[in-house]
């Protein structure tokens, strides 16, 4: 075993930490009063590569394995949540069914823009009748001639009102459902019939935009289809590999925020005196600071193992749904005593805690509730 993490990655982690804490955290609460992250952050963002993490560098991107983008976001993470949204969906979930599944054509179309950050990327999979059933898919795409038509609305789509091209999951075959019924498909903006509805009022992740997308007789060319012809039928499976990735990248967001919760709880409470000493000297403090450290290092072993196993081109389905468990519901606990130890400052909207607290929430539900990751890992567990 060798925890050593490659000097390259070091490298790095050392980047984003100087990005964040020059550029990122002195407007982290501008940012969630307006709820806007300002455009010259998004260019220093594309000039750092981060929309293009994971994608191969042939397509212009920095070819991050999994484990190297996982420890980027457990940096970038460690300050206001939105920052990692904003490049997340087009470096990861809108933009790896091309990479995954696409025709060379695809790869080479869309992969170099969206990799440098010039589009933004988004994955359109939940509907109201399709969230964590991804099956019960509604929106449909009807074949005529050389072109789909699409009819149907998607919500809860992160970027959905700013990405310039979604990866859309549609039934083909509403009988057949996940098997063989469900299509997945790229469609970029100013596609007719293809605009965003409603921006969503969210508890948290202010600075990140959650949008309806609408599709009204929106004409897709064939070659649009993920992988072509041939994957017509197969886009149920490609959202799900999708989300394996997705699933590990969620599980080190959630890593990011739990371990700044813990520095920031070691600082205040060698700081905060009560009773005459600082409330790190009271053993009540004490253990829920012990806690939360073990809670991060377990987690923190089983996301990086789970990483490199991916990495070394090995099926994660059961580690990825594990890995977001453990690091979502870890990172909640973390959130829980982080308010604790900072008492009545923890509540308010002067400290970060009260923003890691709701946004931490979300990591809970999106891209699979933990009740889901949980019947994945029974379902693996106990397949013939
Ligand atoms: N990778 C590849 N293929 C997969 C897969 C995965 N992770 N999970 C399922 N499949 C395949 C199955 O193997 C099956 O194909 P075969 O019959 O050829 O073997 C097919 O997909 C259907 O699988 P299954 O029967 O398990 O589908 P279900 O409808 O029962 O649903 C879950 C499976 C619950 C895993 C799925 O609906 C899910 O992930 N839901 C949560 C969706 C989600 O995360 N939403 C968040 C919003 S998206 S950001």
């Amino acid at each position: 075993m060798d925890f050593e993490i490659p000097e390259n990655l070091k490298m790095m982690q050392e980047t984003i930490r100087r990005f964040v804490k020059q550029d990122l955290e002195p407007i982290s609460r501008k940012v969630e009063e307006e709820d806007n992250i300002p455009e010259e952050i998004v260019q220093k963002m594309r000039e750092l590569g981060l929309f293009g993490l994971s994608i191969p560098d042939e397509y212009g991107g920095l070819g991050l394995g999994t484990f190297g983008e996982c420890l980027v976001y457990e940096e970038l993470t460690k300050t206001n949540a939105c920052f990692r949204s904003r490049i997340g969906t087009s470096n990861g979930i809108g933009s790896m069914g091309i990479l995954f599944d696409g025709t060379k054509e695809q790869k080479q179309k869309y992969l170099p823009r969206i990799a440098s950050g010039q589009w933004t990327a988004c994955f359109a999979l939940s509907e109201p009748e399709a969230g964590s059933d991804a099956a019960n898919i509604q929106t449909t795409a009807e074949r005529d001639g050389d072109y789909f038509v699409l009819n149907g609305l998607k919500h809860f789509i992160t970027n959905g009102d700013i990405a310039d091209v979604a990866t859309v999951i549609a039934a083909t075959d509403k009988a057949k459902k996940a098997r063989g019924g469900i299509t997945a498909f790229v469609v970029e903006k100013n596609t007719p019939g293809f605009y965003a509805g409603t921006i969503e009022r969210k508890m948290g992740l202010r600075g990140s935009h959650t949008s309806e997308l609408i599709f009204d007789q929106c004409r897709v060319p064939v070659e649009n289809v993920i992988g072509g012809e041939p994957k017509i039928g197969n886009g149920f499976k490609t959202a799900m590999g999708v989300l394996d990735k997705g699933r590990l990248t969620m599980g080190a967001c959630a890593l990011g925020a739990a371990q700044k919760l813990l520095e920031l709880c070691i600082g205040y409470s060698k700081e905060r005196v009560q009773f005459g000493k600082p409330i790190a000297r009271f053993q009540s403090i004490q253990n829920m600071l012990a806690d939360m450290a073990t809670d991060i290092y377990g987690a923190r072993q089983m996301l990086y193992h789970a990483a490199w196993t991916r990495d070394q081109g090995k099926k994660v389905i059961k580690e990825a749904s594990m890995a977001k468990l453990f690091c979502t519901e870890m990172a909640c606990r973390v959130a829980d005593n982080a308010v604790q130890i900072f008492g009545g400052m923890g509540y308010m909207k002067d400290f970060p805690v009260e923003r890691f607290y709701r946004d931490l929430r979300l990591y809970r539900i999106y891209e699979g509730t933990s009740e889901i990751q949980r019947m994945v890992i029974a379902r693996e567990l106990t397949k013939d």
